[in-house]
């Protein structure tokens, strides 16, 4: 806060005076219409106002007694805010990237990082508090807390409550009403503008939760359009949207000739094949090649479900060599978060040069799995490092705001329920449609019928109308 009258007029005229806020009619991110629109980009352009505000950021922390180790602005607009409080007072900085760089392993998070420690946000203008939130999770996914977020402006439209909500206390310099107060007895506005703000922050509110998809409605082919899209996920978005197909056929069969079968008739009706090739009693290599010949004329790629679990060199040669040279006609592979980074690391020395992708697990379908909670999280931030790599997840529905990333859920059948040893299912529109996944994998639903084409059918059917529901569209072939 501003500790006397002068100094927040002196704010308030400096901010006026070089366009940071303006009035008129302007759209804001959220489309509502809104009388002030807030720019504080242009700060940069001067250097004792952005001084100024620096410095009224970090007195409102001291203020407040916040405590904390390093600190991190809101990209981008609250970088050099951030940027000018650490060389002042020397605090160790922390840069969040937007996205992970499309490129060799970059992290979401640049600095030292030190989990346990705290990490103050700081931040330019909040309205529903999206940004900070958005801002805090990735921080937190990295182990540190995120306890309070500095800003210099709060809008007052909600944002406040909504971060208070997900543990974040909020501390503003100022409020845009306290602002408007200010511009007013300085002439700056009359009092008409006054009014029009005061209606405007009355009339919206943000009511809708702050963590709802950021992109509930997108569909797979606009996915595919993603700039940072991974060539395996582009691939499969379009088949799916070609195909109108989200089916993943889970062939658990142990016969050679069988899988073929199951391939060459179920071919059309799905968008992937899984495979456990090492439960095929007679596997040759001519059975991967005419797997992917299959593949190519019925237009589905191939899941080979080894869910590899150990260090990067061991995993390499299990991907690469052994009997069943893997990586040689798989499209897609699974692996387990648990062994760390190299896991992924050694797959992807393989993998990456072929064009190959791969999907982290980070939830399973078999009860008292133990990949829940901080897991979950950890192998989310695995798949983000490695995007390159990794362009999905196996899971029990999405754990992952990336539209980048896809979500393939096991342990589907029509009807709830589960087997004997464990597995649990979940119906396709639950996993689809409530659970914003992405694929269904089918095993027994498909393979236990005795039409299984018919079976196949109706699960295509079933996860693409789920589909439909989710982006609005109508229903399905
Ligand atoms: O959590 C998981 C992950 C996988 S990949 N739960 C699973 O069931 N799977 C695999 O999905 C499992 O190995 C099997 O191949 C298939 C499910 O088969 P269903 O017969 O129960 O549908």
């Amino acid at each position: 806060m501003c500790s006397t009258r002068g100094e927040m007029e002196l704010l308030a005229a400096e901010l006026y005076r070089v366009q940071a806020l303006k009035f008129g009619s302007f759209t804001l991110k959220s489309g509502i219409l809104s009388p002030v629109y807030f720019d504080l980009r242009v700060i940069v352009s001067h250097p004792a106002l952005l001084n100024q505000v620096a410095d009224l950021l970090y007195q409102t922390a001291q203020d407040a007694g916040v405590q904390y180790n390093t600190v991190c602005g809101v990209p981008y607009t609250a970088l050099p805010l951030a940027t000018v409080i650490c060389t002042s007072h020397l605090i160790p900085m922390l840069i969040r990237r937007k996205e992970a760089k499309d490129y060799g392993t970059k992290r979401l998070v640049e600095g030292a990082i030190t989990p346990g420690e705290t990490c103050l946000i700081i931040e330019d203008v909040v309205t529903s508090g999206s940004s900070v939130l958005e801002t805090a999770e990735v921080l937190r996914r990295e182990g540190l807390q995120v306890t309070d977020a500095i800003v210099l402006v709060d809008r007052e439209q909600g944002g406040r409550e909504k971060l208070a909500q997900s543990g974040v206390r909020l501390h503003s310099i100022c409020t845009l009403s306290q602002l408007m107060d200010v511009l007013q007895r300085l002439g700056k506005v009359d009092a008409e503008m006054v009014e029009n703000v005061g209606r405007f922050i009355a009339e919206n509110q943000v009511t809708a939760p702050v963590q709802a998809p950021l992109s509930p409605a997108l569909s797979y082919s606009a996915r595919a359009a993603l700039r940072d899209t991974h060539p395996m996920a582009k691939r499969l978005l379009l088949l799916m949207e070609k195909k109108e197909s989200n089916l993943c056929v889970s062939a658990d069969v142990t016969d050679s000739a069988e899988l073929l079968r199951l391939a060459a008739e179920l071919g059309p009706s799905i968008c992937l094949l899984k495979t456990h090739v090492d439960i095929l009693r007679d596997f040759t290599p001519d059975v991967s090649s005419q797997l992917r010949a299959l593949a190519h004329q019925h237009q589905f790629l191939i899941f080979e479900d080894r869910k590899f679990a150990d260090i990067g060199n061991t995993v390499k040669h299990q991907y690469e060599g052994g009997v069943f040279k893997i990586a040689s006609w798989a499209d897609v592979v699974n692996v387990h978060a648990v062994p760390g980074p190299g896991v992924v690391q050694g797959l992807q020395a393989v993998g990456e040069e072929l064009g190959r992708g791969c999907l982290v697990i980070a939830e399973m379908s078999s009860k008292g799995s133990l990949a829940t909670g901080g897991y979950t999280k950890a192998a989310v931030a695995l798949a983000e490092e490695h995007p390159t790599f990794v362009f999905g997840f196996i899971s029990g529905g999405k754990v992952s705001e990336r539209p980048q990333f896809l979500h393939l859920t096991p342990g589907v059948q029509m009807q709830a329920g589960g087997d004997a040893l464990g597995q649990q299912y979940q119906t396709p529109h639950e996993v689809i449609a409530n659970k914003n996944s992405d694929i269904i994998i089918v095993g027994r639903g498909i393979l236990s019928s005795n039409k299984r084409l018919e079976a196949a059918e109706l699960y295509r059917r079933a996860g693409w109308e789920a589909y439909m529901a989710r982006i609005g569209g109508g229903g399905g072939k």
